[in-house]
C-alpha cells in the first residue's frame, strides 16, 4: 500500500455472514455523525464511503478492501437519538456478532470522537467495551480538529487523556490532518512489527 488511489474498493454491506477470508480488519466507530464515512475517504484518498447531510442513515456494516491485506470496516454510528429501542437492539447484535466472528482478525480500530465535543456516556461506554472487555488495540482519533479551538482542542484532550492511555490523533477530514500518522498504523499492520 502506498496511498494510490486503485487499491481501495468497496466490498459490500454485511448485517452477517461477514468476510471469512484472512485479510487484517481496521475498524472505524463512533457516534452517528461524528465524521467515520469523511474520514475513511481522506485516508483512501477518494469518495468510497457515503458522507450523510441526515444523521443515522447506514444500519449496515461496510466493508472496504485497502491495498492486499487489509479491510477497512465502518461500522455504524452509535447514540443517534431518532432511533428505537429496537433499532438499537439490532445495532448491538450486528455489532457482537460482528466482533465474535471476526475478533481474530481485528489488527486496530479507530475509536472516533468529535474534536470539538469530547467523549459523551456513549463514547466513554465504547472505551470500556473495548478495553475491558474486549481487550483489542485501538487509537483515538478525533476528528474535525479544524472546527475545535485551541481551547477546545486542550480540554478535549485533557478528558480523552483522563479516561484512556491509548494514542490520540487529532485529524481533520477536510485539511487531511492525521492522514500520514494513521496510514503509518496500516502500514504497521501490513508489514508487521
Ligand atoms: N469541518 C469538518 N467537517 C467534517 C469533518 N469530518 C466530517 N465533517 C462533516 O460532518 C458531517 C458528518 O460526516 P460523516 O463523515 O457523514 O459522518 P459519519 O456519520 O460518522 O459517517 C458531514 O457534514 C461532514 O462534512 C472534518 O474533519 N472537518
Ligand atoms: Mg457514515
Amino acid at each position: 500500500m502506498h496511498g494510490g488511489k486503485s487499491e481501495v474498493k468497496f466490498l459490500g454491506s454485511f448485517k452477517d455472514n461477514f468476510p471469512k477470508d484472512q485479510k487484517k480488519h481496521v475498524v472505524f466507530v463512533g457516534r452517528s455523525n461524528v465524521g467515520k464515512s469523511s474520514l475513511i475517504n481522506m485516508l483512501v484518498g477518494k469518495k468510497v464511503a457515503y458522507v450523510s447531510k441526515e444523521p443515522g442513515r447506514t444500519r449496515t456494516i461496510n466493508f472496504f478492501s485497502f491495498g492486499k491485506n487489509l479491510y477497512l470496516v465502518d461500522v455504524p454510528g452509535y447514540g443517534y437519538a431518532k432511533v428505537s429501542g429496537e433499532e438499537r437492539e439490532r445495532w448491538k447484535e450486528m455489532i457482537e456478532k460482528y466482533f465474535s466472528e471476526c475478533k481474530d482478525r481485528i489488527a486496530l480500530i479507530l475509536l472516533l470522537i468529535d474534536g470539538r465535543v469530547g467523549p459523551v456516556a456513549l463514547d466513554e461506554q465504547m472505551i470500556l467495551f473495548l478495553e475491558m472487555y474486549q481487550n483489542l488495540p485501538y487509537v483515538v482519533v478525533l476528528t474535525k480538529w479544524d472546527k475545535a479551538n485551541q481551547k477546545q482542542q486542550a480540554e478535549v484532550i485533557k478528558k480523552v487523556r483522563s479516561l484512556t492511555n491509548a494514542p490520540i490523533i487529532p485529524t481533520s477530514a477536510k485539511e487531511g490532518k492525521g492522514k500520514e500518522e494513521i496510514l503509518k498504523y496500516f502500514r504497521g499492520i501490513e508489514y508487521g512489527p
